[in-house]
């Protein structure tokens, strides 16, 4: 099997399909790209969208960590990423569909709002990337990678400030689903990859990690993603992080 997976540094669905490739056991080769220019590399490259997780495998092209699961799993069916049994695959299924659709965008924007208000913290998420650049020199130039990012993803105050608002509902939503046994059993399914890299990616700043850590979906983002890149230390106006605070401190 010959694979080739193109990722954004530190993009939480790219995280997800490296780690089913690597829970899989299918060696891949990665190519790292830079936001924004990607758009046009992923073209070049044939796949039809503009977005990673991209992956070339065994002449397939595959686009979307939720189409990756479902590949990863015709071509390699063990370990299975979907459970056997109907009822409990059905529910793995909603959790994964709710994990990309619902999780993922929210996390995208704070992170691109930070990068905005302070590029320093940039550079961490780019660790062990190859960019074909000098990291460096990609940082310097980035500004308007950042400008051009945060309008597609529509990374302004009031949607950051939504996000903020909502996140204590959406971690309990992750606590309830590991309490019904469809995310963090023996074996990690497609859900627990889909939505683990985006509470991992949420930990990296240190706003938003004390409400995580200890609960049992930040347990369950460590276990499946120990290491992650990146580090943001305390950047987001307090006001916003007002409904988060109680979390920090149970
Ligand atoms: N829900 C999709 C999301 C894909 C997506 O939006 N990926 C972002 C990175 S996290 C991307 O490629 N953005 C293009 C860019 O930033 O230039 C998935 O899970 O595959």
């Amino acid at each position: 099997m010959t694979a080739r997976l193109y990722v954004l540094p530190a993009s939480h669905p790219a995280f997800t399909a490296r780690l089913m490739l690597e829970h899989k056991g299918i060696e891949y080769k990665r190519t790292d790209l830079l936001p924004v220019i990607s758009k046009g590399v992923l073209r070049v490259a044939g796949f039809p969208g503009v977005t990673v997780p991209a992956l070339k495998i065994d002449g397939h092209k595959v686009q979307g960590s939720t189409k990756i699961s479902r590949e990863l799993d015709k071509l390699k069916p063990e370990p299975a990423l979907f459970p056997a049994d109907a009822e409990k695959r059905a529910a793995v299924e909603e959790a994964e569909r709710w994990g990309n659709d619902i999780l993922q965008p929210p996390l995208r924007q704070i992170l691109w709002w930070t990068f905005k208000a302070d590029r320093g913290s940039m550079t961490s998420y780019a660790d062990g990337a190859r960019l074909g650049v000098p990291v460096s020199l990609a940082m310097k130039t980035a500004a308007p990678i950042v400008a051009l990012s945060v309008r597609f993803n529509e990374a302004d105050d009031e949607h950051v400030r939504r996000s903020l608002a909502e996140m204590p509902a959406m971690l309990q939503k992750v606590d309830d689903l590991i309490a019904a046994g469809t995310l963090g059993g023996p074996e990690l399914n497609a859900a627990d990859f889909q939505i683990a890299t985006t509470l991992r990616l949420a930990m990296t700043l240190d706003d938003l990690r004390p409400a995580i850590e200890r609960r049992p979906a930040g347990q369950l983002a460590l276990r499946v993603a120990p290491e992650y890149p990146g580090h943001t230390p305390p950047i987001l106006p307090p006001a916003w992080l007002a409904p988060l605070s109680s979390l920090a401190a149970a």
